[in-house]
């Protein structure tokens, strides 16, 4: 399969997050992605491609996300140091949330205002290349949406950080842009009448969920903690079905932390019944690997075996297929796992 690797992944490499009201090292690291490529450099189960130049990259981002929360992003850290130059020795966090019954419509003059209206968690710092590794992720996204609608079976993003909690104007869990979304979006534009997303993270897919709410035409089912004690608490219970023309559309399988796998793959056939019941014509895979028995932030049981088994399942689902990569921090392991995933689709796609 085709793999678009974003190669400005390093870029991002964030120092302190908010945890249990401390600050501490970022779960999310470039060394993750480091060992999924040392795992395809011993098994190269696709060919590593650099994203298709993207000109219209902007529009594109666009109909997923607000414009005026593209332009906070682009221009937050030159906006940080432009306040004091000392900040640049410092990662951005908001502090302070536009909660119930407070204006979220008018766009603030304060910086701090403004990263709190366009976020939800304090754990996910914005710092000097973080716009350069997401922007350059949401276009691997997209090449690989764009290659999909051209005729191949499947392709994957390769990217950091991650996508799925990003929603349509608000960054969080480690998320800026929505990668997955941007995937199924560009294969709805180029021609696939229906498109599902499938989040297999260990967390759920509240901004995935959140940007097609309201839509038919792209259905999201995701499997995941049960939000009533995981992150990201406030969305992903099993009575979310979407709204409007999207009732119906939204499919959460939330499963208690310590679920065996025989259940997690249980979910995983109503998940895809789902799909197939939405005669969906394209898949977007959200790949988290943060379900594996030994991720010190999730509670789920998958061991690496497991994720060929999930590779072939989804190979067998017989739809044309976009990967992107979202969690995973159990970082000596995430290559072997992703390499999993992929190897078991290659050897059952045939
Ligand atoms: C992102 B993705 C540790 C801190 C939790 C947020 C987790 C974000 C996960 N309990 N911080 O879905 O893998
Ligand atoms: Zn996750």
């Amino acid at each position: 399969m085709k793999i678009f690797r974003n190669a400005l992944y390093r870029r991002h490499d964030a120092r302190l997050e908010m945890y249990r009201g401390r600050l501490v090292p970022c779960h999310e690291t470039p060394a993750r992605l480091d060992h999924v490529l040392a795992e395809l450099a011993r098994r190269p189960v696709g060919t590593l491609l650099e994203p298709l130049p993207q000109p219209d990259l902007g529009a594109a981002l666009a109909a997923i996300h607000a414009p005026r929360y593209l332009d906070f992003l682009a221009g937050a850290w030159d906006e940080w140091v432009a306040l004091d130059p000392a900040n640049a020795q410092t990662d951005i966090l908001p502090a302070v949330w536009p909660v119930r019954g407070f204006r979220a419509d008018l766009l603030p003059e304060s910086f701090a205002a403004r990263i709190g209206l366009f976020s939800f968690d304090a754990g996910s710092p914005i710092m000097a290349g973080t716009w350069a590794a997401a922007r350059e992720g949401a276009a691997c996204a997209r090449s690989a949406a764009l290659s999909v609608a051209g005729g191949e079976r499947a392709a994957f993003a390769l990217t950091r950080p991650p996508g799925h909690h990003a929603g349509p104007d608000f960054f969080g869990g480690y998320c800026f842009l929505n990668n997955a979304a941007l995937a199924a979006q560009t294969l709805r534009e180029q021609g696939a009448a229906r498109v599902a997303v499938l989040d297999v993270d260990y967390h759920h897919g509240n901004g995935t969920q959140t940007i097609f709410y309201g839509r038919d035409d792209v259905l999201t089912v995701s499997l995941h903690g049960d939000p009533r004690t995981e992150y990201p608490f406030f969305l992903g219970h099993a009575d979310e079905r979407g709204e409007g023309a999207g009732l119906g559309a939204n499919l959460n399988l939330p499963l208690p932390r310590g679920t065996t796998v025989e259940t997690w793959f249980e979910a995983l056939e109503a998940g895809l019944a789902a799909v197939a019941a939405h005669r969906a014509e394209a898949l977007v895979v959200a790949l988290g690997v943060d379900t594996f028995e030994g991720d010190p932030i999730s509670g789920f049981r998958l061991r690496a075996d497991d994720y060929l088994r999930l590779g072939e399942r989804l190979a067998r689902a017989g739809l044309p297929v976009v990967l992107t990569m979202e969690g995973g921090y159990a970082v000596a392991e995430v290559g072997i796992n992703v390499v999993n995933v992929l190897e078991g689709f290659e050897a059952a796609a045939g």
